[in-house]
């Protein structure tokens, strides 16, 4: 047992305090989806950007410029950075040293600092201790007053007294930790995830250098899978990223960064040709999916101050009709980034922010940026007012055709689409439906369906390309208002004409189910993009899925087995294969047309055997981004990004 940094000793007893601690770090453990959202895939991910933020915190306090991320062989990961590292000494009143009692209590993060400006400290601000409790091995390495210290902890439990174990002339805490299986019901951290955080943290606080590295495999050079993000400009050159595959309507980004009311403030917006609004909002580097009063705040103060510019100008006399706040935003990207002291999260997954004075701050700042640049930029500010004029005129024009949707949606029952095979359930939450690319594969879905809960709807060909489709065109489009129909939404509330009411919603299961071929996954896109950017709320609500047909039939006499991928295939060749009198058949499948209803059925529809994708959105602004890039106009920057890619030869929006 080695001497503490103050000459005491740690002779193992529990005190009155660590019992206290243990019973905390046990709650985390028996309940941990109340303290990370869940126990999947976020969940898994979640304990890594709880540890960064920390980091985070350390940087904005001014003390750390430098954030590294490794995956490791076996899943572990590790965090570094170079701040001033997280104190040693001894604490009389809690009987451990400080990197224990932050290691181990919870909440314990910012207890010794008050010098700093603490904002971040995660989404369910749980701190590294929480982190602790949900691993298997934890170590901390801490380099400090020129020494290196070190502890390890099992699932949250010291394992050894803090330790000296060299020196260093350098500054900095390192975290190893190895999440715990019996708790998580999946293990493999995914890169992508990690990586679009990380970028996604870098632009949010400029002159952070952020680093990745998967150590868990190498590519044909023997390299690691790596990638570092740095920011000088933050919030500007984020919405560049955004809207690099978009034409730009004004030169500029159009940015503020300031402080109201002692709340900071950041906002960076500009205007494209496109169509979609794609606002991405912010407090303390959580991305506020579901908004709250510091979006209110943007989205009143960019549509008065843009409003009475427009009427200033003159340009909207001849108008023969209204213009709405929606007007204001089309083609706009905007990122809006805030810091709150006290946050209070509200809504179904504690992303919009409730703080009603925030909402006032925003617009306060909007205003004055825009005013301030419409002044001084008259021929931008023209530019901007004529994209307003365009949109209205364009929802002018697509508000007969979404009313014809509105309409047919009410009169329920009387509407549905003709080429909708329906269920015969009514409850929407054991009801499904199938959107089926062509009426051949429709048929067979039809007869290889059980039509108790399963309904099948047939989409004739192509679906329309909704990135670059006026508004019009899309309410117009057939295929789209049978969607909407037999789905029962209907579009509009008061407070956004765009929003998605789920009230009627038919199925809580949307599956597109399309040829496993190219020409079949280019149809899934197409449809995903139109839910992205028409249906968003049957993605959030975790209803859309994407169904998974095989591959291959390997076949001899009456044995046979599906296969689902090349090493499948294989292995049931391998499998079938043996004795002399081989007779093996193997089909690959190219379409499902080549399925008969009953193989359709056992493969791919049978709850009890298919597998199926849920589709699910990471990263808000990365998807947008993605969407737009796959689906816009220029070609070059979507060649180049499957080009990046097919090398990990996964796509996951
Ligand atoms: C409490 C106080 C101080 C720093 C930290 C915590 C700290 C925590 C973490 C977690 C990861 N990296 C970190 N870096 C710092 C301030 C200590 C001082 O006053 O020197």
């Amino acid at each position: 047992m080695s001497d503490l940094p103050n000459g005491k000793q740690n002779n193992g007893n529990y005190s009155a305090d660590n019992i206290q601690v243990l019973e905390g770090l046990e709650a985390v453990r028996k309940r941990p989806a109340m303290y990370i959202g869940d126990v999947s895939v976020k969940g898994l991910h979640h304990l890594v950007y709880e540890v960064i933020d920390n980091s985070i915190d350390e940087a904005l306090a001014g003390h750390c410029d430098h954030i590294q991320v490794f995956i490791n062989e076996g899943n572990s990961i590790t965090v570094s950075d170079n701040g001033r590292g997280i104190p040693t000494d001894w604490h009389e009143k809690e009987g451990k040293s400080a990197l224990e009692v932050v290691m181990t209590v919870l909440h314990a993060g910012g207890k010794f600092d008050h010098d700093s400006y603490k904002v971040s400290g995660g989404l369910h601000g749980v701190g590294v201790s929480c982190v602790n409790a949900l691993s298997t091995k934890l170590r901390a390495e801490v380099h400090r007053n020129g020494k290196i210290y070190m502890q390890e902890y099992v699932i949250g439990k010291p394992v050894t007294p803090i330790q000296e174990i060299g020196e260093s002339d350098k500054t900095g805490t390192s975290i190893t930790f190895l999440p715990d299986s019996s708790i998580f019901i999946v293990s493999e951290y995914n890169y992508e995830i990690l990586s679009s955080r990380l970028r996604e943290l870098a632009y949010l606080n400029k002159g952070i250098k952020l680093e990745i590295t998967d150590l868990r495999e190498t590519d044909e050079e023997g390299n690691h899978r790596h990638d570092d993000y740095y920011s000088s400009e933050g919030l500007k050159e984020f919405v560049a990223y955004l809207d690099a595959t978009r034409l730009r309507l004004i030169e500029d980004i159009i940015h503020v960064s300031t402080e109201k009311n002692e709340v900071p403030v950041e906002i960076a917006l500009q205007y494209n040709s496109s169509f979609s609004e794609n606002i991405h909002s912010y407090v303390n580097n959580i991305n506020t999916i579901e908004g709250g009063t510091h979006l209110t705040g943007f989205r009143r103060g960019l549509t008065r101050t843009l409003k009475a510019y427009a009427d200033k100008s003159g340009m909207l006399s001849k108008l023969k009709f209204d213009i709405s706040g929606d007007d204001f935003r089309e083609g706009l990207t905007a990122i809006i980034s805030v810091k709150v002291q006290e946050p209070q999260f509200e809504g179904q997954t504690k992303t919009k922010l409730g703080n009603s004075d925030i909402s006032l701050v925003v617009d306060q700042a909007v205003s004055e940026m825009l005013a301030n640049y419409l002044e001084e930029n008259p021929k931008d500010a023209r530019t901007i007012v004529q994209k307003v004029i365009l949109a209205a005129t364009a929802r002018h024009a697509a508000r007969k055709a979404r009313e014809l949707v509105q309409r047919k949606n009410v009169l329920s029952g009387a509407g549905l689409p003709g080429k909708l095979a329906d269920c015969a359930d009514r409850d929407p939450a054991v009801c499904e439906v199938y959107l089926v690319e062509g009426d051949s594969a429709g048929g067979t879905a039809k007869q290889g369906r059980d039509r108790k809960f399963q309904a099948i709807m047939p989409l004739r060909g192509k679906i329309l390309n909704v990135e670059k489709a006026m508004l019009h065109k899309v309410f117009e489009n057939e295929e789209i208002k049978n969607i909407y129909t037999a789905l029962g939404v209907s579009i509009g509330t008061e407070e956004d004409s765009k929003a998605l009411n789920l009230d009627k919603i038919r199925y809580h299961k949307v599956i597109i189910m399309t040829d496993a071929d190219v020409d079949g996954s280019h149809i899934t896109t197409l449809i995903m993009t139109f839910f992205f950017r028409f249906m968003k709320e049957i993605i959030e609500n975790g209803y859309l899925y994407i169904a998974t047909p095989p591959l291959y039939n390997v076949k001899k006499g009456k044995s046979q087995r599906y296969c689902w991928t090349e090493e499948e295939r294989l292995a049931a060749i391998d499998e079938l294969g043996k004795g002399k009198d081989s007779g093996l058949s193997i089909q690959r499948y190219k379409g499902l047309g080549e399925m008969n209803a009953e193989q359709l059925w056992e493969t791919t529809m049978n709850p009890d055997q298919r597998t199926l994708r849920q589709v699910t959105i990471d990263s808000a602004a990365e998807a947008d981004r993605i969407f737009s890039m796959l689906m816009g106009d220029e070609v070059p920057p979507r060649r180049q990004f499957i080009e990046q890619h097919a090398k990990y030869a996964k796509i996951d929006v």
